[in-house]
Parts: structure tokens; sequence; C-alpha cells
């Protein structure tokens, strides 16, 4: 099984750049998340076989994103999700119909405004989430409900 890690108490960037690992960098059930510690046990920074939203390093040919410092001198530049869905893009998977979807992860993730963003809040992903953390104690619960909803809204996109 391979190892996504990323962070505990999930953000929508964490949730869905760990997904797009899932569904989109590996194969079918080929993966698991892990949500760890912020700051990221230099064992599974070394080991885990895809990183995102944590670990402030951006490596993509080695499966690392985050746009954290020092990876980015400016955390709000770009985020996770961004930069897994780009480096995707770039070998030629096909994620371009992500791209609203990514568009309103990283205004979120980096306190912009916009239409898009605040109709998320009130019945798109951002409020999915939001509706699943009250819903659910258990952070792989939440993380599952929002991949099965995740991938019913992106059909769609
Ligand atoms: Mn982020």
């Amino acid at each position: 099984m391979k190892q996504i890690i990323t962070h505990v108490d999930p953000d929508l960037d964490a949730i869905v750049s760990a997904w797009i690992a899932q569904d989109f960098l590996f194969q079918e059930n080929e993966s698991e998340v892990l949500f760890v510690s912020r700051k990221v046990p230099k064992r599974l920074m070394l080991h885990a076989d895809c990183v995102v939203d944590v670990g402030n390093t951006y490596s993509p040919e080695n499966y690392r994103f985050d746009h954290k410092p020092p990876a980015f001198q400016n955390r709000n530049s770009t985020c996770a999700t961004r930069l897994i869905w780009e480096y995707l893009i770039d070998i030629g998977v096909d994620v371009a119909h992500l791209e609203p979807l990514v568009q309103i992860t990283y205004q979120g993730d980096t306190h912009r405004n916009s239409e898009a963003l605040k109709q998320s809040r009130i019945d798109g992903p951002h409020a999915e989430l939001v509706r699943l953390k009250t819903e659910h104690k258990e952070t792989t619960e939440v993380y599952r409900q929002m991949v099965l909803w995740l991938r019913s809204y992106s059909k769609n996109l």
C-alpha cells in the first residue's frame, strides 16, 4: 500500500490534494492517506510515497507538494492542491476539468475572495467539509466521506 501523508485536522487543501494523489497520481485502491503532526516525523518525510500540504518541501519528482516556506517564500503564492494538479498537467494526466476546484481550494487556502469561493462556502466543497467535520469525529471518516463527495462533484465540473 502506498502512503500519502498530510496534516491532522485537514483543511480543504490537505483533503483535495490527498484525494488528487489517490485518484490521479496513483492507481485505484493502491494508496492510503495518513494524517500526521505538522512537524512530520523524519522517517515519514523520507519514506512516504507522497507528501501533501505538510513538510515544507516542494519536489514534484519526489511527490513532495507543500507550499510553505522554505518550499515557497510566500505560502500564499500557491497551494498544495495547485502544485500537485500542475504537476499532473505537466506529465500529461487528464485533470484539466478539476481547474475550478483547484481555484476555489487555492482561494480558500490563501484568504482570497471571489464569488466562486463564497458559493463554495454555501453549498460547495468548503461547506461540505464543515458539515462532515461536525457530523464525524474521526478524521479518516471525514476524509472518506469527502472523497465520495468530491468524486461525484468533480464529474459535474
Ligand atoms: Mn495548504
